[in-house]
């Protein structure tokens, strides 16, 4: 059987990181964060389709393409988080568990940072723990696509 796929999504300006803002955001470039999910990934038996873009349309047509094809997506929506009602509800329309990612503790930045449309769709939320943040859901993941495997199991 094939691993379940999780989709890693990620928004605008994370292609900036380890240049943008530093002191925030950390030294990791994205390429560090995928090698990071990829290797938790295989230690979990999960697969990953990992991807970033800066469009809101891209986004959005990514995440309606995880219907029917992956078990579960974590996703950083970035600036997107903030505004974007159209993320929401593409995310509420696959059905899918969802485990929403903030490499920074937005609740202690900016006031504007701080509601998220994109929670409602979540199953949970990871802030302010940086990349491994990333490792942190993809765990949680690999717990939410077991509990809907087997429903019945406790375990
Ligand atoms: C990343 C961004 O680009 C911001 O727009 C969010 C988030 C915070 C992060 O912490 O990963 O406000």
């Amino acid at each position: 059987m094939n691993p379940p796929l999780i989709a890693v999504l990620n928004g605008p300006n994370l292609n900036m990181l380890g240049t943008r803002e530093p002191e925030k955001y950390g030294h990791a470039t994205l390429d560090d964060v995928e090698a990071l999910c990829a290797e938790t990934a295989e230690g979990l038996g999960l697969a990953i389709d990992f991807r970033q873009t800066n469009g809101e349309g891209e986004l959005i047509t990514w995440v309606q393409e995880c219907r029917g094809r992956a078990a579960g997506i974590v996703i950083n929506p970035a600036g997107y988080t903030t505004t974007s009602i159209a993320l929401l509800d593409a995310l509420l329309a696959v059905g899918l568990p969802v485990i929403e990612v903030h490499i920074t503790n937005i609740h202690r930045r900016e006031e504007f940072r701080h509601h998220s449309y994109v929670s409602k769709a979540a199953t949970g939320v990871i802030a302010g723990l940086g990349i491994r943040g990333y490792a942190l859901a993809l765990q949680a993941m690999a717990g939410l696509v077991e509990d809907a495997e087997d429903p019945d199991d406790d375990e």
